[in-house]
């Protein structure tokens, strides 16, 4: 292995080894740290993955616009309608992980902080590579948790009227290119400096007996070391039990029921808008006002259902403009109200993180919807909002989506017609779908074949 020389350089300040001073820091602490993360990470990347491939990106451009993706969303599967639940368990980890991975990533950057001012800052190949890496490791790991973030607390401005997605997706991959290189790199270093020192007596050890580790050759471990003020177990239950109220203060927005008072740290956690017949009442994301949609643009004289027909050929989505739908025939609230009804209990589970309990809605099937715009059997379906504009204004779901006998039009839910808020006079709810695709203030489906 090679030694490097540990003593200091000709520059100043920060590039000076003998400049760290803190007695805790060291290989063990650091890799209790990175055991952490290489638990908690591909967790978190694969969560992500299946929440990208929730949204049925390859169906249309009103889904994602992602480009190039191809190559990278060679995984992207028909995500399942069952279980109910999946979607909202699926996007409360990958959300509430992230979260509680935060002071950890933290706590991990603190222990090689030193590495960051090494001197020289290229001394072979070998090392080129694993800074390389580090670029990647390092800068992703901020970009998608900063990312994410801005997008959990609904700061979508992102560039470019935002594309959330494409950069959160293209993060990813980045940051898990430089991970994989990380950890092919550090494991051996790892292991050796976890099984090097018996874990359950550092946890015994106090303050007064917190050691420096020996002086290692990666550079760690300070050269002049002060007297320690933590130990390291107290290190460890800090970032813990950061970790812990972290979790704990955001968690209750996924969890739901009495534990949603708890996420004071979720912009959604705890709101509870308008009532809906029975109270308490569920929260909502996007109020009608929010959307520019009037009471007197959903009243029931005035409002219409159009149901399309659309033949796809080749593949994709038509230019905007190509006149290849066939509108089949409008209904009012009214006759939608005398097609035979169902009622299913479902969830809202947004990207976001935070989800409803099961709310009981009654409506109309889509499936029901399909026969009569003469497709039974469609390939996807578009749904449209009257609200204008709008990134959700618009979504394509696949057919086992559209033709899933729990999947609705929905007019009522928990036992009253829906409210503005919540999408009156009709909203789509499809069983383990992304909320986003939830759409609120329906004026039109479109049944493509
Ligand atoms: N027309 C319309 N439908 C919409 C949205 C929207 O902004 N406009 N937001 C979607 C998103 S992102 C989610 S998570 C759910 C949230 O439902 P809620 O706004 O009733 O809470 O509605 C979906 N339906
Ligand atoms: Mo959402």
């Amino acid at each position: 292995m090679r030694q490097k020389s540990r003593a200091d350089g000709p520059l100043p300040g920060p590039f000076r080894e003998s400049f760290w001073r803190s007695p805790i820091r060291g290989p063990w602490l650091t890799s209790v740290f990175g055991l952490v993360l290489l638990i908690g990470i591909p967790v978190m990347f694969a969560t992500g993955l299946f929440s990208y491939a929730a949204y049925n990106p390859n169906l249309a451009s009103v889904n994602d616009e992602t480009p190039g993706k191809g190559l990278l969303g060679f995984y992207l599967f028909s995500w399942p309608t069952h279980p109910i639940w999946l979607y909202r368990l699926n996007q409360g980890t990958h959300v509430t992980l992230g979260l509680v991975l935060v002071p950890i990533v933290l706590f991990k950057l603190w222990s090689v902080l030193p590495k960051l001012f090494e001197w020289p800052p290229l001394h072979s190949l070998a090392h080129l590579l694993e800074r390389i890496s580090l670029v990647a490791v390092v800068g992703g790991i901020i970009f998608e948790l900063a990312t994410g973030i801005l997008n959990i607390q609904t700061y979508y401005k992102f560039p470019q009227g935002g594309n959330f997605y494409a950069l959160h997706f293209y993060g990813a991959w980045v940051f898990i290119g430089g991970f994989v290189m990380h950890v092919a790199i550090k494991f051996p270093a790892m292991v050796r400096a976890l099984r090097g020192h018996s874990t359950w007596d550092v946890l015994r050890t106090d303050l007064a007996r917190t050691r420096p580790e020996p002086l290692d050759a990666g550079g760690l471990v300070a050269l002049q070391p002060d007297p320690p003020t933590i130990s390291r177990r107290g290190m460890l239950a800090f970032a813990g039990g950061a970790s812990a109220l972290v979790g704990l203060l955001v968690v209750g927005q996924s969890l739901g029921g009495p534990f949603r008072k708890t996420a004071l740290l979720a912009p959604h956690g705890q709101e509870m808008t308008g009532v809906n017949g029975a109270s308490p009442d569920f929260q909502v994301n996007m109020t009608a006002e929010g959307a520019g949609v009037t009471a007197a643009d959903a009243h029931a004289s005035i409002w219409t259902l159009t149901l399309n027909s659309e033949v796809i050929t080749g593949t994709g989505m038509p230019p905007e403009g190509t006149d290849t739908v066939t509108k089949v025939t409008t209904l009012t609230r009214a006759d939608l109200l005398k097609l035979e009804q169902h009622t299913v209990s479902l969830p809202i589970a947004c990207v976001e993180g935070w989800s409803t309990e099961n709310q009981t809605w009654t409506g109309v099937r889509l499936a029901d919807l399909a026969k009569m715009a003469g497709v039974p059997e469609p390939s996807s379906m578009l749904t449209r909002s009257m609200q204008k504009g709008g990134a959700f204004s618009r979504a394509v779901m696949s057919q086992a989506q559209t033709i899933d006998p729990d999947s609705l039009l929905a007019l009522r839910v928990n036992g009253a017609d829906l409210t503005l808020d919540h999408g009156y006079p009709a909203r789509v709810i499809v069983p383990d779908a992304p909320g986003v695709h939830n759409t609120k203030w329906v004026s039109s489906l479109t049944f493509r074949r």
